[in-house]
């Protein structure tokens, strides 16, 4: 076929000139969501009644059996504890991959059902909506601590420690948070102290927060600036010299092959925690079943 006379061919026409569009919006963030009003009504009566029914564990920073580290002053962490899944006993260390992983995750108890419940639905979302780069082979919501956030009492004073410090969670894939009581203002801040804050959010009561990829996990710390103190709450379980006034249940990951069962602790490990598994085994069936087989 001819070509009209005049006419360059079709591939050496010039583009036509660009028109300024509007500025591109960057597409919603899908490793982080945070969900109002995400705890029902049944389950959270479920939950403070199991809550009812706990004895937590106010734990010391170092071994207590033995002096602090050079330069390190004993002290008792912040707030009483609860760990479902693994307990990270604070004498042992947190789980710290690549090398801080043995002797750190002891096995716990199992999740009560409206936490499993909790996980299972967590689970699903971010299988559903969270990169898939964001999550590690094998990963579960294996494992929860249990924060008490509120304030000591201390000779007839009142002492606020309803806060946490800026960290990062490194327990591999995404975690997730799920809040009852006051409201809490969690920030994310850049790493390396002199960033900004990079997103502020109230954590409201019922509400679900879940936060994973290299960004929101690596990249940035998080912390606990403050709690609310607006409706005067205490509560359950009834905690000696602590009145609670939030209560944040933290989800992560913990590869099944870092966790070891109380007994198989190394003698010096299960020498720092006796003490502790022995206050739980005074109130939890299954922590007298971990103590029972290491005798
Ligand atoms: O209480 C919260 O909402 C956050 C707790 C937290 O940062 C943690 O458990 O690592």
């Amino acid at each position: 076929m001819s070509r009209p006379a005049g006419r360059p061919p079709p591939s050496r026409r010039p583009p036509p000139p660009r028109r300024p569009g509007p500025p591109r919006r960057p597409g919603p963030d899908r490793s982080y969501v945070y969900v109002p009003a995400y705890l029902s009504d049944d389950d959270r009566a479920e939950l403070l009644a199991w809550l009812a029914t706990l004895h937590p564990l106010w734990e010391h920073r170092y071994a207590t059996r033995r002096p602090p580290p050079a330069g390190r002053e004993q002290r008792r962490l912040l707030r009483p504890v609860y760990w479902l899944g693994n307990w990270q006993f604070a004498c042992l260390g947190y789980f710290m991959p690549p090398r801080g992983v043995r002797d750190r995750c002891v096995a716990a108890e199992p999740f009560p059902p409206p936490l499993a419940r909790v996980v299972a639905d967590v689970e699903a979302r971010v299988r559903r909506g969270f990169p898939p780069a964001d999550v590690p082979p094998g990963w579960r919501l294996d494992t929860c601590l249990v924060n008490f956030y509120g304030e000591r009492v201390e000779g007839g004073r009142r002492v606020d420690a309803a806060r946490v410090g800026e960290h990062r969670d490194l327990e591999p894939g995404p975690v997730a948070s799920l809040s009852i009581g006051e409201r809490a203002l969690m920030q994310f801040v850049e790493r390396g102290g002199g960033g900004g804050t990079v997103r502020t959010q109230w954590l409201d009561d019922g509400s679900l927060q879940i936060f994973g990829g290299p960004r929101w996990k690596d990249q940035l710390l998080h912390r606990i600036q403050r709690v609310d103190d607006r409706h005067d709450l205490d509560l359950p379980p009834a905690i000696p010299g602590f009145r609670t006034r939030r209560i944040n249940f933290t989800f992560r990951h913990v590869p099944a092959a870092h966790v070891t069962r109380f007994a198989r602790l190394s003698p010096g490990a299960r020498d720092d925690v006796a003490d502790y598994v022995a206050e739980l085994a005074a109130h939890a069936p299954f922590w007298r079943r971990a103590l029972d087989e290491a005798r």
